[in-house]
């Protein structure tokens, strides 16, 4: 990736592609194109023809997509599966027509069978059934990297697939029904703190495992393999994450001693657990040369002041 070429990012200001917009600022890149959801809907496919034939971007972070929390997709299924796929069907496609040098696709580790062995290993895709609460997502997400994989295959295109663990930041989703866990405890906790409340409620049983990475670790990996790997080198797709995970009652502990949260957690068992675990095999991505950098209470620590800045009381 040259610093004169055109790069677009898709989703620029959703938590990902927020932290790109940041991550290739810093690092010198100024040819950037965007466009807002209202500027140009990505289900659109004659509105994405017609934008990619007219910017001609050379590099493309397909950052955009229906994203939310267990219940979220477990509610709006067919917005999950349909959304996505008409986003990336299109951008691949006009990314490929319009010759574009690479792409990096982004999917999510729920791409991975409900019981797979963990760490999980990118071999281990499509070795089993997936997780319910999020199976139309996960089959997008699938396609995506299938689709880029055929693309290369059949057109000699340069399209990379990244799958990252469960993210967290900068610019997230507070919504306390559809946003992911730590969004969620970090308001609920900070709102109880704020109330004097004794108790905050924390959905599931508490016990399954899940890994964090912070927004702009996962934004310097992507610019990372632009910069320096293509589709041959990371093959298929390749895992982004930490290599380490904690139960959701430790989460829930470290969130309440950064925000100051002294009172009971409460566990609800009538909200869904998910898988057991998810916790990603970084062995792949430490090769290509890329490790996460954020401590994880230094990474909650920003994100509750990121919290507090948009809506602290
Ligand atoms: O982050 P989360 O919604 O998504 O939930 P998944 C993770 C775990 O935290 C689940 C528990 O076991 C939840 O029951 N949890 C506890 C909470 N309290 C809360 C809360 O207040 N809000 C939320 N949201 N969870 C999603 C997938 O799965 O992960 C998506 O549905 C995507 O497809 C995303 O892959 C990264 O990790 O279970």
């Amino acid at each position: 990736m040259q610093f004169s070429d055109k790069i677009y990012v898709a989703g620029h200001r959703g938590l990902v592609g927020s932290a790109l917009m940041r991550r290739l600022e810093k690092g010198g890149y100024s040819n950037i194109v965007t466009r807002t959801h209202a500027e140009l809907d990505l289900k659109d496919q004659r509105a994405v023809t017609e934008f990619f034939a007219q910017e001609k971007p050379d590099h493309v972070f397909l950052a955009a997509a229906k994203v939310g929390g267990i219940v979220a997709n477990n509610t709006y299924p067919a917005d999950f599966i349909y959304q996505n796929l008409m986003i990336q069907s299109n951008v691949i496609h006009a990314a490929y027509s319009n010759e574009v040098k690479k792409l990096l696709f982004l999917g999510s580790s729920c791409i991975y069978p409900k019981f797979a062995p963990q760490p999980m290993k990118e071999e281990h895709l499509l070795t089993g059934v997936l997780e319910p609460t999020n199976e139309p997502y996960a089959v997008a997400k699938i396609a995506g990297i299938k689709m880029c994989g055929a693309y290369n295959r059949q057109y000699d295109t340069n399209f990379m697939s990244v799958m990252p663990t469960n993210l967290y930041g900068l610019g997230d989703n507070y919504d306390l029904q559809n946003s992911h866990v730590m969004p969620a405890l970090i308001r609920k906790m900070h709102e109880a703190k704020i109330r004097g409340d004794a108790q905050v409620s924390v959905w599931g049983s508490g016990t399954p495992r899940r890994e964090f990475l912070y927004g702009d670790d996962m934004a310097d990996a992507c610019v990372f393999l632009m910069e320096n790997r293509n589709a041959n080198d990371t093959g298929e797709f390749v895992n982004i994450g930490v290599g380490e995970d904690i139960t959701i009652r430790e989460l829930a502990e470290r969130v309440a001693k950064v925000v100051g949260f002294h009172g009971e957690l409460v566990f609800d068992s009538s909200k869904p657990d998910g898988t057991p675990q998810k916790l990603l095999d970084v062995t792949h991505l430490n090769k290509l040369g890329w490790r996460a950098k954020t401590a994880m209470d230094e990474g909650i620590g920003k994100a509750y002041q990121d919290f507090m800045r948009r809506y602290g009381a």
